[in-house]
């Protein structure tokens, strides 16, 4: 954040007890609004209820988004989607945003599929009129690219995580500005 991340997922995919991921949630909480930026949750629609996030980020398979608005009304809710058709449904069902990916080939998430590429993205992009975050692959070499094809922002993990977070999210900042 410090580098100028303006939003967060908190992206919890091990089993940890519930208790575990309200403790990390909270404190992120606590960070994030320090910072001024957005915290979404994934996943945990209970846990980000109590630590009153910013958002939720729901899965194709995850809680039904109608189900979401009633839980999650005025906050941001986003809907991953790597179809043209997801993406419309996702809009019409009310999503805030679009989680669009995977954009490339990555090994990061393991059951995300081959990368859809720039041209359905931008796809997409011509059919939906919510903002769209893309995510999977994306690096400082690419990132301009994919914002050229259509999305509003990018998500990254692999791109900073495990490195100089800060230098590695200026370099990005650098090309995405
Ligand atoms: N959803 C689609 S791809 C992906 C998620 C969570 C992983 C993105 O990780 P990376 O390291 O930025 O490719
Ligand atoms: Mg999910």
């Amino acid at each position: 954040m410090e580098a100028g991340i303006k939003i967060i997922q908190y992206r919890e995919k091990k089993l940890l007890p519930e208790h575990e991921i309200l403790k990390t949630a909270k404190k992120l909480k606590t960070l994030t609004k320090k910072h001024n930026a957005l915290l979404i949750i994934n996943d945990h629609p209970t846990i980000a209820q109590k630590i009153h996030a910013d958002g939720i980020h729901l899965g194709q398979t995850d809680t039904n988004i109608k189900e979401a608005k009633k839980i999650f009304s005025g906050k941001i809710i986003g809907i991953s989607a790597k179809t043209i058709n997801e993406a419309k449904q996702a809009e019409a069902d009310g999503a805030t945003y679009l989680g669009i990916g995977p954009i490339f080939n990555t090994p990061t998430k393991k059951d995300a599929g081959k990368g859809i590429g720039l041209e359905t993205l931008k796809q997409i992009k011509q059919n939906t009129t919510i903002p769209i975050v893309a995510i999977g692959g994306i690096t400082k070499t690419n990132a301009r690219m994919v914002l050229n094809a259509g999305a509003n922002s990018i998500a990254v993990i692999s791109a900073i995580i495990g490195k100089d977070i800060k230098k590695e999210t200026q370099k990005l900042q650098a090309v995405i500005q």
